[in-house]
């Protein structure tokens, strides 16, 4: 389908009614509706649709570099690139036999790109929408190079919640974290459960493998099952944050909060030929205790 930018999005739908979008631009998931038709996925109302910046919203994917953590530009250039349909894709990791509409995507390095990170590689992007609604994404990167490479990797995910007031991080607990709001100082969560009263920007140090955003307001939790992938950024950008970022409402920030996937504090080293996998499953539950 076209999307109102004029780029190819493809659309993913379940038998049950749960969908998601996935634009070309970037491999950015631009949408994911659950099977009441609801948007899961935040999205700014005064987002840009035009490239090559990408969307405010929705999941982009940060590659090689997350956040200004490098010379790159901020979450490094994958998401801001066009990527391509991968016709054939090599064979991915096993998958049952259950419903599940997918697509994959296949982003290069351009001669451009070699010019501000000089390794070529093959970045592939599977997104899965499962028969239930859940939405997977999978993404390997392949060392094209002679030479090893490293690189961060983030699935920078906006949800969209009722009332940031009313939201709870769970899985965090006793977790070491890089505060971004102090110089990337390192503290120890002490509480039971992340709740917001100001702007949070963090980066948790190896957490398990599922973490629960619960939205009290609504009764639901989005539930995050990751591998390979051990850290976790938390970013609400409230009040004073927001009206500085051009391309988010000022009332926005109560309405979104962005938990990601990532790979940042150890960058992931590939040698020649060799490939990294980082997957992340994103569904609707009642708890994740
Ligand atoms: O930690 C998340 C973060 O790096 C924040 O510092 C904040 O700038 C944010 O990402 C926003 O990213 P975006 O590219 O969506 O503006």
């Amino acid at each position: 389908i076209k999307g109102e930018n004029g780029i190819s999005q493809v659309l993913l739908r379940s038998p049950r009614g749960a969908s998601a979008r996935v634009s070309l631009h970037g491999g950015q998931v631009r949408s994911w509706k659950s099977e009441k038709g609801e948007e899961l996925l935040f999205t700014s109302s005064k987002a840009i649709l035009k490239p090559p910046a990408a969307v405010r919203g929705g999941i982009t994917i940060c590659f090689p570099q997350f956040g200004n953590r490098g010379s790159l530009e901020q979450h490094g250039f994958a998401r801001n690139r066009m990527w391509a349909v991968d016709e054939n894709p090599p064979p991915f990791q096993s998958v049952d036999s259950s419903f599940k509409a997918s697509i994959d995507l296949i982003h290069k390095s351009s001669d451009d790109d070699l010019k501000i990170w000089p390794h070529s590689y093959e970045l592939r992007l599977r997104v899965i929408l499962s028969f239930d609604g859940n939405l997977t994404l999978i993404s390997r990167v392949r060392n094209g190079n002679s030479k090893p490479f490293s690189f961060s990797f983030a699935y920078h995910t906006y949800f969209s919640v009722s009332d940031i007031n009313e939201v709870r991080v769970e899985g965090l607990e006793t977790l070491d974290y890089f505060d971004n709001m102090c110089n990337r100082e390192r503290f120890t969560e002490q509480g039971d459960a992340l709740t917001f009263e100001s702007e949070v920007d963090r980066v948790y140090l190896s957490s398990s493998d599922a973490v629960g955003v619960f939205d009290h307001e609504l009764k639901r939790t989005f539930v995050i099952r990751k591998e390979g992938l051990p850290d976790v950024v938390v970013w609400n950008p409230w009040d004073k944050k927001s009206r500085a970022i051009s391309d988010f409402g000022d009332e926005e920030y109560k309405h979104m909060l962005c938990v990601d996937a990532a790979a940042i504090e150890k960058p992931i080293t590939l040698k020649p030929g060799e490939e990294w996998t980082g997957l992340v499953e994103l569904s609707i539950g009642a708890s994740i205790q």
